[in-house]
């Protein structure tokens, strides 16, 4: 049974308003009755959970932030953040298929599609009726996504696209992908390639051992031909993927905050249960020690984000901020996991419990999105003024 219980050290609850606190609660019902009980079979067996899609949908986790006009909840950004803070409790590859598909997929096709395009795709894909992945890594370019060399050519009625995607998540599943490819004169533009377009096949990525209930693969485009109306119009350039990562690097900084909250309940509470030395282990100083520096990160976390969302949500986050919050977050999250799977001794590795599992998430948490070398690089520019990626 899922007896979750969510620790608020500092009362940052009385800083939420009611429907924030009514949307996490939802979410959490929603935690508690679908994913929990079957997360566990899921990840063991490196299986996704195709079904919860749908209803994923049906509660709003996808592009809760996009206006109802095109099916999505028209929330604010911290409503999106709890809601990822609670899919992420559950299950890092959960939070992983909503932050695609809200943040990567539909994002960027209401930022920068057509009136078209919104319409077709936007409404599909709130319901959970389309699944949609987003492709900018290759295998040879990864942290430099502007080496990028997936290409396509104008052939008049129509573009015609070659190269391939690497680490996909859902592309073994989606129905749509957003496309960064280079033209002819090496400018980047976003493009919709549906399921079903002659060239275009996602062959899955085995033997992870992380995100192991999330589907990753890859996109292969072999002389695809586009329509011409699938092209993202509304703005080009490395800017325009950079920009849909700042909202999915977002709802990641909440969500490690629920991976590493399910660590700590999970710690605490087995802690006061396990008697060692005819004592429960949570009366040892080097358990209390482990307990106390966990709190103290989860409640620097929580304050974090709960004015990033602030800013987000009056225009004013800057993306190396984001930067920041997605790389501390993750980091405490995964420093978390380590610790209190030791806490449980040999419980610790089971599937009995969550830890073991949200550990391995973790791992590709913390290189996806930007590795955490990455964020680091990027607070260092922004603050020196210099870059020292090259
Ligand atoms: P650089 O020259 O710095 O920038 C190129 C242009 O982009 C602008 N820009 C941004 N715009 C919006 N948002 C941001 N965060 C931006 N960062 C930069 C910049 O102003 C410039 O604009 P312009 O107009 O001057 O051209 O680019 P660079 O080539 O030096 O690279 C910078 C770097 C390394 C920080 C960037 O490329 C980077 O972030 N690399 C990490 C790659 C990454 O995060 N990949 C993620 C792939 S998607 C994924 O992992 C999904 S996991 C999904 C899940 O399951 O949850
Ligand atoms: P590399 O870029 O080869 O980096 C290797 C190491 O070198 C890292 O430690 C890195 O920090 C370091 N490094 C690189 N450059 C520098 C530098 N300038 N200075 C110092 N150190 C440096 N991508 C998508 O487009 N869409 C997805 O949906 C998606 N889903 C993913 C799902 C999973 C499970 C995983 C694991 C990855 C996913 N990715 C996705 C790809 C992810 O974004 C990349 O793995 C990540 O950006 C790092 O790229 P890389 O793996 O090629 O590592």
């Amino acid at each position: 049974m899922d007896a979750f219980q969510h620790p608020d050290y500092y009362q940052l609850d009385d800083l939420l308003s009611e429907e924030h606190k009514m949307i996490r609660e939802a979410t959490r019902e929603w935690v508690k009755r679908s994913v929990s009980p079957v997360i566990e079979d899921y990840a063991q067996r490196a299986a996704f959970p195709e079904h919860l899609v749908k209803e994923m949908g049906e509660i709003g986790l996808f592009g809760p932030y996009i206006p109802t006009e095109y099916g999505g909840a028209g929330l604010d950004q911290i409503s999106y953040g709890l809601m990822m803070q609670e899919a992420e409790r559950g299950d890092s590859g959960i939070r992983s298929t909503c932050s695609v598909q809200s943040s990567l997929v539909m994002f960027p096709i209401f930022a920068y599609g057509s009136e078209e395009q919104k319409r077709k795709f936007l409404p599909k894909l709130a319901s959970g009726e389309f699944l949609g992945s987003f492709g900018l890594t290759e295998p040879n370019h990864g942290s430099n996504p502007s080496g990028m060399t997936t290409s396509y050519k104008d052939m008049g009625d129509h573009y015609l696209l070659n190269g391939a995607k690497m680490w996909i998540s859902n592309s073994p599943y989606c129905h749509v992908a957003v496309v960064w490819a280079k033209n002819e004169e090496g400018r980047i533009h976003g493009i919709i390639v549906e399921r079903g377009m002659e060239g275009f096949t996602t062959p899955e990525t085995h033997n992870k051992w992380s995100l192991r209930a999330s589907s990753t693969g890859e996109l292969v485009f072999d002389n695809v031909k586009v329509p011409k109306e699938n092209l993202l119009p509304g703005r080009s350039g490395l800017g325009a993927p950079l920009s849909c990562l700042d909202s999915a690097r977002f709802g990641i900084a909440w969500g490690a905050i629920g991976a590493a909250m399910d660590c700590y309940d999970t710690a605490l509470r087995y802690s006061k249960e396990r008697i060692q030395f005819g004592r429960p282990i949570a009366g040892f100083q080097l358990q209390q020690k482990k307990l106390a520096e966990m709190i103290t990160e989860i409640t620097k976390a929580q304050l974090l984000t709960w004015r990033l969302g602030h800013l987000k949500n009056e225009g004013k986050a800057t993306s190396a901020q984001i930067s920041m919050a997605k790389r501390n977050n993750v980091e405490i999250a995964l420093n978390i996991a380590r610790e209190a799977r030791q806490m449980l001794g040999g419980m610790g590795i089971t599937g009995d419990f969550s830890i073991m599992r949200h550990m391995m998430n973790l791992e590709s948490v913390v290189t996806y999105e930007g590795t955490h070398d990455i964020h680091l690089l990027i607070t260092g520019l922004d603050i020196t003024g210099e870059n020292a990626f090259t």
